[in-house]
């Protein structure tokens, strides 16, 4: 029996790679040297795209590809992917939402105390001898008992939530409607009001064009001067420029990031921001995690292909 072609837009760790290599014929998109040249060449074979959440899947790829049936998603964020074009053609989109949640909620949470402890300026002062030589580093500010604010309370707001409550923080959260089980939570659906009333703003929302730069420079200054941005969703969700003004202004007191505009190459200025945590688009990033992820893409193009429902469909 001859074997699917699908075309993979970027590399997999090993332990998916080795079975994709068995059960399809892959053509590496990323590894070509002229990247039309294999589009004019393999897309009219190509039956699934075998995509990551970074990279998605551009219109002139969906295109190419006129015998394209799905996308398999390797992350939850499916914003890369031409969707309109997949509407227009019914060509279905899988992602792979669920295993990913808590690791992407811990790195949340570890992004904030690292922030507003200056974990990283403190390792650093021991490091430099600043310690003996100057003595103790200034002191930081209490996270225990502040308040957050989750823009987007999705399944992952919904766990950094659940992790700041075991700080004895307050929750309050914006979404389009009162979430069921944020009972105790405080629902605030403008992004302003929800800066104005939190210490700590949580970047929580699937990236779609209605989000892009919500965190605009209105909301930075209801967040205030003490306020802190922390985003682990898309860069999109935020307007960089707005944001670095607003820390290099002293707007508010400092961002933890895990996303950035044209990552993995950020705007120089981050790197002499103040008060910045940057860390690179790995909220999801452990072998457990991965490895669930890798899997549930792998299931979503083996249940296509056995004429099955897909595993984690995306309602589009
Ligand atoms: C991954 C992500 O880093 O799930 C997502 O949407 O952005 C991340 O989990 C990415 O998909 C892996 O390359």
């Amino acid at each position: 029996m001859t074997k699917p072609h699908v075309l993979q837009v970027g590399p997999y760790p090993e332990w998916d790679q080795t079975p994709l290599d068995t059960a399809y014929t892959i053509h590496r998109w990323w590894e070509a040297a002229d990247k039309d040249e294999l589009l004019a060449k393999v897309g009219p074979e190509v039956r699934a795209i075998a995509t990551r959440g970074d990279l998605g899947a551009s219109e002139a790829m969906i295109a190419a590809c006129p015998k394209l049936e799905m996308i398999s998603v390797f992350g939850v964020g499916y914003d890369a992917v031409h969707l309109a074009s997949c509407r227009a053609r019914g060509i279905k989109v899988s992602n792979t939402p669920d295993v990913l949640t808590d690791d992407v909620a811990d790195l949340a949470v570890a992004m904030l105390l690292s922030l507003v402890r200056r974990v990283v300026p403190a390792e650093a002062w021991v490091r430099s001898g600043d310690w003996a030589a100057k003595g103790n580093p200034p002191l930081t500010r209490k996270v225990s008992g502040t308040r957050a604010g989750i823009l987007g309370l999705g399944r992952i707001g919904a766990a950094i939530a659940r992790r700041c409550q075991g700080f004895g923080m307050q929750i309050a959260y914006s979404a389009r409607s009162p979430k069921p089980g944020a009972e105790g939570w405080t629902y605030i659906p403008d992004a302003a009001e929800l800066a104005r009333n939190c210490d700590h703003l949580f970047v929580a929302l699937a990236a779609t064009p209605e989000t892009r730069h919500i965190v605009n420079a209105d909301v930075l200054k209801a967040l205030g001067p003490d306020g802190t941005v922390i985003n682990i969703s898309r860069a999109a969700n935020v307007d960089e420029t707005a944001l670095l003004d607003a820390l290099e202004g002293g707007h508010i007191a400092g961002a933890a990031l895990d996303v950035f505009e044209g990552e993995p190459n950020l705007n120089p200025r981050f790197l002499s921001a103040p008060n910045v945590l940057l860390q690179p688009h790995h909220g999801s990033g452990t072998v457990d995690t991965r490895k669930a992820m890798g899997k549930l893409m792998r299931d979503n193009l083996t249940a296509h292909f056995a004429g099955q429902p897909l595993v984690t469909p995306v309602a589009l």
